[in-house]
């Protein structure tokens, strides 16, 4: 079933568990090569969420802001978007070019991310897909006016989300996870996979 909710459409269940557990294996590999790591806001502060990425662009902040890098801290290149990863994108995200950036985020117990827009990317022609691992996630969207009305959904393992054309630029976030609502990860938790195209 598909539901559209702030003009962002979600393929509730559009992978099968098979499909899920694969694509952990690959994230989990993806970690092995480039450790997930906390970004630091402006401030200084650690955000709750911790990431890592794949492709040829991954993402990075710190006091001098944030930005889109080549390398991950460490220095190493980021490893290669999975293909299982790629196929997704390509069955969802319709006739557009590869996404150079595959963002992966791990919410952990607690683990929230505030309302923002992504607008780092050259543009925003190109939709940016999401797919959902884990934990449940509630997720908030909005308009492209912060403080503007927002609607909320709950993201499930398995749902993959597409945001293209007028919501490209909607306003959006994660405001609580319910820990241990899956048993797909060991651990708990939840990750969040978005591709996206940047330049
Ligand atoms: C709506 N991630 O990485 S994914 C992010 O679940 C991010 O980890 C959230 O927001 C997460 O930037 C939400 C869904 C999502 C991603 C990009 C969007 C929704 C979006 C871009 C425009 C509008
Ligand atoms: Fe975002």
């Amino acid at each position: 079933p598909t539901v559209t909710v702030g003009g962002i459409s979600v393929f509730k269940e559009f992978l099968p568990p098979s499909d899920q557990l694969h694509l952990v294996k690959e994230l989990r590999a993806v970690a092995a090569q480039a450790p997930v790591f906390s970004p630091k806001t402006k401030s200084g502060k650690p955000m709750s969420v911790r990431l890592t990425a794949a492709g040829d662009f991954g993402w990075f902040s710190d006091q001098r802001g944030y930005r889109y890098v080549e390398q991950h801290p460490s220095g190493v290149n980021w490893p290669e978007i999975p293909d299982a990863i790629m196929a997704i994108w390509r069955a969802v995200a319709g006739a557009v070019p590869d996404p150079e950036c595959c963002l992966v985020n791990f919410y952990g117990e607690g683990a929230r991310m505030g309302l923002h827009q992504d607008r780092d990317e050259a543009n925003f022609d190109w939709p940016v897909v999401s797919i959902s691992l884990g934990d449940d996630a509630l997720f908030r969207v909005g308009g492209t006016e912060r403080g503007g009305k927002t609607e909320s959904i709950w993201l499930q393992s398995g749902d993959v989300a597409v945001m293209g054309g007028a919501a490209r630029l909607n306003y959006h976030g994660i405001d609580r996870i319910k820990f241990g609502s899956s048993s797909l990860l060991k651990e708990g938790g939840r990750l969040n996979v978005t591709l996206r195209v940047v330049r």
